[in-house]
């Protein structure tokens, strides 16, 4: 299973931690849809210890959770903050009594505030302070994790942090957001350079939110638009990192708000890495006209509005293995939200059961096909904050009660449960 520190830890305030780019977000009106903030999400911070025990109950045997930078260097650039070190060291003694391995994810979303105001991933400077953060959690926890990612979803801190603005940090601007997409990128290659040297043994890797891309129709524009959307979307991210260098059509429609490379990055972002983590939620459609109306059409959507397209995790696993041959691929998240009810203490949410069966046997289909999948995490453990839309859409195999902070497995945790246990 997979989870996130902001949107699961809450004690925004505790133990030391710094602001980040979240908390800021949260606080400005009209963000949240339920102006709701991640200060006490899940309370995991608190309740760790019983969540852990939780996951080892369900059978789970892998646990990928990420470090919220301002935790552990609240500035992002001074100190390290100790009692920030020590929840992960409890966290990490906790797996490790239980018999689950350790997925750590360096940089999911939550930037300290302070580097925002030194201008964030805008900034190369950026990718310097975020090796640094690299090189102490990996030469405090890095021989005891079963692998390391640097970055969550690159493509979602570029284009809805900075382009659509509808993430932190709330920025509106194209020429940016470009930019924005090549430091995470850049800062993942240095990381990983850094880290071979200390950590040979260290599995690392990147997540990427990829989904295949289809055209609305058969007309020529239709067709022209999927494809340089599959650009931005999928190698934009997979060229740089396995071909070493930027796609051509990608760059062309940029036009001046490509980001500025200097001449050494392509090598740096294309170090060779142990595997690509990628998060499949749905497929998409491109039109040269209106680009979602398509997906109205669709026969069975999540609470998300996005369809339910079990076959597109296939597709997309075989296209990467055929285009790329990554040495391994994981899927890293995979989930849906629906609207739960509580009725005397069950959740039973059939849709759920059925989404996660279906994409696991898609997996297998890749698997048969000569996928190197190696891996699988349901997103995720725990109901939590979805974002921008606060606590309205629940994603857990696990509901939590906000008002009491119970957990009570759904029907689709039981399902998942038997499932990991070979029943
Ligand atoms: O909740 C998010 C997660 O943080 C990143 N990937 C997509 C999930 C569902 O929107």
């Amino acid at each position: 299973v997979a989870t996130a520190a902001f949107q699961i830890e809450g004690a925004a305030r505790e133990g030391g931690r710094g602001e980040s780019i979240w908390d800021r977000f949260c606080a400005q009106p009209g963000r949240i849809v339920d102006a709701s903030s991640g200060e006490i999400a899940c309370d995991h911070y608190h309740r760790m210890p019983d969540d852990v025990a939780l996951m080892a109950r369900m059978g789970v045997k892998n646990y990928r959770f990420s470090i919220a930078w301002p935790r552990v260097q609240p500035d992002g650039h001074g100190p390290w903050n100790e009692a920030g070190f020590a929840f992960y060291e409890r966290l990490l003694d906790a797996l490790q009594a239980h018999g689950i391995a350790a997925h750590l994810t360096l940089n999911h979303w939550d930037l300290p505030q302070s580097l925002q105001d030194q201008g964030g991933w805008t900034s190369r400077e950026t990718c310097g302070h975020f090796v640094r953060y690299a090189q102490e959690v990996a030469r405090r926890f890095g021989h005891r994790l079963a692998s390391l990612v640097t970055h969550n979803e690159p493509w979602v801190i570029a284009i809805l942090g900075h382009e659509q603005g509808i993430f932190a940090p709330g920025v509106k601007a194209r020429s940016k957001a470009f930019q924005v997409s090549h430091h995470p990128l850049l800062s993942h290659g240095m990381a990983v350079k850094a880290l071979r040297q200390s950590h040979p043994q260290l599995s690392l890797g990147i997540v990427l939110n990829l989904s295949p891309i289809y055209p609305a129709s058969a007309s020529q524009a239709d067709l022209d638009k999927a494809r340089l959307d599959d650009g931005y979307i999928v190698r934009w991210y997979m060229d740089p990192l396995f071909k070493g260098q930027y796609p051509a059509d990608v760059l062309e429609d940029l036009g001046s708000d490509a980001p500025l490379v200097a001449e050494e990055d392509l090598a740096i972002i294309s170090q060779p890495i142990d595997f690509v983590g990628v998060n499949y939620y749905t497929r998409n459609f491109s039109s040269s006209g209106n680009p979602w109306d398509v997906r109205a059409n669709a026969q069975r959507v999540t609470d998300m509005g996005w369809e339910v397209y079990p076959p597109g995790l296939t597709e997309l696993l075989v296209r990467l293995h055929r285009d790329y041959r990554p040495q391994a691929l994981l899927v890293t998240e995979n989930g849906s939200a629906f609207v739960d009810q509580l009725q005397d203490g069950l959740v039973h949410d059939p849709e759920r059961l059925d989404y996660l069966r279906e994409h696991i046997e898609a997996c297998r289909t890749a698997v048969l096909q000569g996928v190197p999948l190696k891996g699988y995490f349901a997103w995720s453990l725990l109901d939590n904050f979805e974002w921008a839309s606060g606590y309205s859409k629940r994603f857990g195999l696990v509901y939590v009660d906000y008002k009491t902070q119970a957990r009570i497995v759904k029907s689709s945790g039981h399902w998942y449960s038997n499932f990991l246990m070979g029943r």
